[in-house]
């Protein structure tokens, strides 16, 4: 059986040459994208947007707006638990802030999300979780409210308990890991599941020990809580349905 020949046949210093490598090509990085809700209200968009950032994933946000049914239904479809946020990356989709802080850290192992020791990991994802399933009475009187300033607020007897245990837990951190932050001197997982808290406690002035205050100061004083903060405030004020938990 012929075999066919090529069309044009090599010249000998071609055939003697090494094979021409095909050029390298580069690799477009996977695609990202972050469903978000209100940058004013949403605690959890915050908590997730703020992982993201810190992980130095570069991603798209898509936005939710809170007050547009239709435009809800249509993204919230995005994530089965139909709450933000919700990460798509390169083929997985994940939602729940807990998980999108694990896929983080399993995709950006060296961002230092969660601490590299194994005891101050898991108590890193202790108190985070305690912060994901916990504190319904802060999150149901203190709403997030970034634009909002309540001097003098006086915080509901339910709600105590709850502050007491995130001073408790603050102060058991900065003490154990030597502050700034948390888990040290690297920000991570727990300071983007607190950051909302440290808001809630500015906005409704509720008294804190130095060691908090300071905590508080650290958080505030991050580029990425300067960048969402500003972005809250160009928001359209007086989504009434949304001052209260969200
Ligand atoms: N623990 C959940 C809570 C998520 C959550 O409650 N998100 C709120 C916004 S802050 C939400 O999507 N609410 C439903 C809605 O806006 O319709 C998580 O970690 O993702």
């Amino acid at each position: 059986m012929p075999v066919a020949s090529p069309s044009k046949p090599k010249s000998k210093v071609a055939a003697n040459k090494p094979a021409a490598k095909p050029a390298a090509r580069a690799k477009a990085p996977p695609t990202a994208s972050l469903t978000l809700s209100s940058k004013n209200y949403s605690s959890w968009s915050l908590r997730g947007w703020l992982m993201a950032r810190f992980a130095g994933l570069e991603f798209t946000e898509v936005m939710v707006s809170p007050d547009d049914a239709d435009a809800r239904k249509e993204l919230l479809l995005l994530a089965p638990s139909i709450r933000v946020p919700c990460l798509t990356h390169d083929g997985a989709k994940v939602w729940n802030t807990l998980a999108i802080a694990q896929y983080l850290n399993e995709i950006k192992p060296d961002a230092g999300l969660m601490p590299a020791d194994r005891i101050a990991r898991a108590h890193c994802r202790s108190v985070s979780g305690e912060m994901n399933s916990g504190f319904a009475n802060l999150r149901a009187s203190l709403p997030m409210n970034l634009k909002g300033r309540f001097p003098g607020h006086k915080v509901w007897a339910g709600a105590q308990p709850d502050i007491d245990r995130i001073v408790e837990i603050w102060t058991e951190c900065l003490a154990t890991y030597g502050g700034p932050y948390l888990f040290g001197k690297q920000r991570g997982m727990a300071d983007a599941m607190f950051a909302p808290v440290v808001t809630r406690f500015l906005t409704y002035d509720v008294k804190l020990t130095k060691p908090c205050i300071l905590y508080c100061q650290t958080i505030m004083a991050m580029p990425e809580m300067k960048e969402w903060i500003a972005a809250a405030k160009l928001e359209p004020d007086d989504i009434e349905e949304l001052d209260m938990d969200f």
